[in-house]
């Protein structure tokens, strides 16, 4: 349809990606095969049947035990490359995504297998598709504090090719206040912070999340709403909110997409952007989570490129950069 080919002919950015969320089963299967593991399931069908959540924790439980099926440095290269094939298709011009190292380290996989396969893969995506990218470190925040201190410590050798922490995983009783000293640690070591906050959790978290953590971006927010105070500060700083539409979705933060708060949002003035979350888990990247929520709430173009548009604002890109991308 035309809001489809629409969608499809914008630029865009992905500012919320975690590159283990585009483990394909296909490619589990073939991880699997090549390294030597056991996967759950018979076949790529079966994956995609046990893909029903009930809430976040059902979601993350599949999602780390399908991450055990990344072993090598070329594991994480493929995975990532794959993820770039995908986007590239899809008119993403920029990408800022995240990686959760812990739940590689925690099985034994050293750091530097991790991120010298992702950023190898980022790179040659910059060079042979055009793709710009920022790298953002995530800590689990279900772990402790000594964990997530250790992991800043692994990352320093590696500063100049992460540009930012973040924060994920369990949110409920894991809030914004656990890591405070992590997050400033992180910031006197150059990185920029952002958080997951208000999924599952409570405004407050996202209070916490501005306040404590100095975060430059929410990651989902969608619970802001019920905080009038916190609404008229988010839009007063511009703070981006990263939204992601099926993952909303999928994980029953909405019951239905034609509830979706995401056009009131647009209406309050708040810097909302589209993303794909986990986008083999969720059934959708960049313009199958656009052409959902547009057809959804019926978004007219204007509402669809002031989405797009922000995305490219709420980036890291510099004035220069973001103005080539229009
Ligand atoms: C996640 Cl949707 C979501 N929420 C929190 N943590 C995550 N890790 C991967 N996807
Ligand atoms: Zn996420």
């Amino acid at each position: 349809s035309s809001i489809e080919q629409f969608i499809e002919g914008i630029p865009k950015a992905e500012l919320h990606l975690h590159i283990e969320g585009t483990l394909e089963p296909e490619l589990m299967f073939a991880f699997a095969k090549r390294n030597n593991i056991k996967v759950n399931y018979e076949n790529v069908s079966e994956v995609k049947k046990a893909y029903q959540f009930n809430n976040l924790q059902e979601f993350l439980d599949i999602y780390y035990a399908g991450a055990n099926v990344l072993i090598t440095e070329q594991d994480f290269y493929d995975l990532t490359w794959a993820y770039l094939i995908k986007v590239k298709k899809q008119n993403v011009l920029h990408i800022e995504i995240f990686f959760d190292p812990q739940t590689h380290t925690d099985r034994g996989i050293p750091f530097e297998t991790v991120i010298n396969g992702i950023h190898k893969a980022l790179e040659h995506g910059e060079e042979k598709l055009g793709i710009s990218y920022r790298l953002i470190m995530s800590f689990l925040r279900h772990l402790d504090e000594a964990s997530a201190f250790k992991t800043l410590e692994q990352s320093l050798p590696y500063k100049d090719w992460i540009t930012a922490v973040g924060l994920d995983s369990s949110e409920l009783n894991n809030p914004p206040s656990k890591f405070q000293r992590v997050f400033n640690k992180s910031i006197e070591e150059g990185y920029i912070t952002v958080a997951h906050a208000g999924e599952e959790g409570p405004a407050s978290y996202i209070w916490e999340a501005l306040d404590l953590l100095k975060v430059d971006r929410i990651d989902h927010g969608n619970r802001c709403l019920e905080d009038e105070k916190l609404v008229k500060r988010l839009v007063k700083n511009q703070v981006p909110l990263t939204i992601c539409p099926l993952s909303n979705l999928e994980l029953k933060v909405v019951t239905n997409l034609k509830d979706h708060p995401i056009a009131s949002m647009l209406a309050k003035n708040l810097l909302v952007t589209v993303n794909s979350d986990d986008p083999a888990y969720f059934g959708g990247y960049m313009n199958e989570n656009y052409i959902a929520i547009a057809r959804a709430l019926d978004l007219s173009k204007r509402q669809i490129t002031d989405l797009a548009k922000n995305s490219i604002k709420a980036s890291w890109l510099d004035d220069t950069q973001k103005e080539k991308l229009k």
